[in-house]
């Protein structure tokens, strides 16, 4: 019973020694002394808030396994044994508003997908990750406890086929924080527990090492908040890496650091323009992606540049390299794609190209870019032609081919790709976009197709003054 959490435990052992190994075990767990004995500092590391998945476990396999990696990180006997994880969200808390949650889901198994061939579906059958916020008993055999020390518990993928296998259970009797400034008794932050928790959803137990996210105890808000060296070598262990991808986090922190540091922000109203060759060539050429800037100015990429659309669509000048205005950012950009401000969430720019993806807040990456289309939207194919947010749905929608993907920025897709006489642009007079993006500078979406480019009417009906050409 990996549910028994470990104070339990130690009620139910009737033999001296049994009891004395258990907390001696405990100790070795924590980092304790180890006497065997109870003593201030054990029963203090018993009252913590922390995971209710057991810490002891007579696993031949773990243990062997632990052994012979000499690292903290211990691994449950079983696995899943397909790449496509489905999860399902059974019942909300009443904390946090629903489309904060479905994101934060997102967020944590990101962690994860990152770092592992593995993908995440949502899905609304019984999923592989079955996740719910219940209170004291909830019908399985480790009801929860009332606010505060069991915080939540997950099952370990296992070979009996159960259904609950997988599964996260989350107590709603503590107070669920988007953040973790809230000087609030038994309230904790969310991302981070879910994180930890469908860690074991995976297949991890607990790490010894304290700063891994597997550690058993609640760790205080971390706004940077990320996989630990343990965790990401303990789920490498199970599932082995993403495209043979080496990076630990640690790594890409130390550079993403370095390239920060000397980063020197250019902007295009400041600095000097290279007109005539580099700027013929956007002339005469299609448009690999345009989209609008957090400063609401409309930029369009091609090849090695970008440029600055001007007082018009067609007026584009300014024409400068992209290494030297988006750094960290490739050449010969798939799409681009802006999301607004919305609720607290930052205006971000995201650009595409081939199975990677890049996110920049202004002019500078995030840490950790590029990641994964398929962790970081999943259901997206790799190589699209565009993406965009239609004004009149406010839907997310990307393109590939004549295949139109709707996307909601906290769920993912929202039902499966259709030809684009299914959408509500099925009069655009194009069946094969480079580009498009809606522009807050004109306050019209533009399709770009070759040299042309195409606008609809405010209802959606073919505009008879378009296409035009790029000039
Ligand atoms: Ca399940
Ligand atoms: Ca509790
Ligand atoms: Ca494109
Ligand atoms: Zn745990
Ligand atoms: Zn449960």
């Amino acid at each position: 019973n990996y549910l028994t959490p470990s104070h339990d435990m130690l009620d139910d052992v009737e033999s001296g020694i049994a009891l004395e190994k258990a907390i001696a075990n405990f100790q070795e767990m924590f980092n304790l002394e180890i006497t065997g004995e109870m003593n201030e500092a054990t029963e203090a590391a018993m009252e913590m808030p922390r995971c209710g998945v057991q810490d002891m476990h007579d696993d031949r396999v773990s243990i062997t396994m632990r052994r012979i990696n000499q690292l903290p990180y211990v691994l449950n006997k079983y696995k899943w044994h397909h790449n496509v994880i489905t999860y399902r969200v059974v019942k909300y808390t009443n904390d946090l508003p629903k489309k904060f949650i479905d994101a934060t889901i997102v967020k944590a198994l990101n962690f994860w997908c990152d770092v592992t061939p593995l993908s995440f579906k949502r899905v609304d059958v019984p999923a592989d990750i079955d996740i719910k916020f219940v209170v004291k008993d909830h019908g399985d055999s480790g009801p929860f406890d009332g606010p505060g020390h069991t915080l939540a518990h997950a099952y370990f993928p296992n070979d009996d086929n159960k259904p609950i296998r997988g599964d996260a259970h989350f107590d709603d009797d503590e107070l669920w924080l988007a953040g973790g400034r809230k000087k609030v008794r038994h309230s904790y932050n969310l991302l981070q527990v879910m994180t930890h928790e469908f860690g074991h959803s995976l297949g991890l137990h607990h790490s010894k090492s304290s700063k891994s996210v597997m550690a058993p105890h609640y760790v205080p808000f971390n706004p940077r908040f990320k996989l630990f060296a343990d965790d990401v070598l303990g789920i490498q262990a199970l599932y082995g890496k993403r495209d043979g991808k080496t990076t630990t986090p640690r790594e890409t922190t130390e550079r993403t650091t370095r390239e920060t540091t000397s980063e020197r922000t250019t902007t295009p109203v400041e600095s000097s323009t290279t007109e005539g060759g580099a700027f013929d060539k956007c002339r005469d050429g299609k448009l690999d992606a345009v989209t609008t800037g957090t400063d609401g100015h409309s930029y369009g990429f091609r090849g090695s540049y970008y440029f600055v659309f001007q007082e018009s669509i067609n007026s584009a000048v300014k024409t400068q390299s992209i290494s030297s205005g988006w750094r960290g950012l490739p050449n010969d950009l798939d799409a681009a794609l802006m999301w607004p401000r919305e609720n607290n969430k930052k205006a971000r720019v995201y650009f595409f190209k081939g199975s990677k993806y890049y996110r920049f807040e202004g002019r500078r990456m995030a840490a950790g870019y590029p990641r994964d289309i398929s962790c970081g939207f999943p259901g997206i194919p790799n190589n699209i032609d565009g993406a965009f947010v239609s004004k009149s749905d406010h839907k997310t929608y990307f393109v590939k081919g004549n295949m139109y993907y709707e996307y909601e920025r906290s769920r993912g897709l929202s039902r499966p790709p259709v030809r684009k006489e299914y959408t509500p642009f099925r009069h655009l007079q194009t069946d094969r976009l480079d580009a498009v993006f809606y522009s807050t500078q004109y306050k019209q979406t533009y399709f770009f197709s070759g040299k042309n480019y195409y606008r609809l009417n405010s209802d959606l009906s073919a505009n008879s003054k378009y296409p035009r050409a790029i000039s």
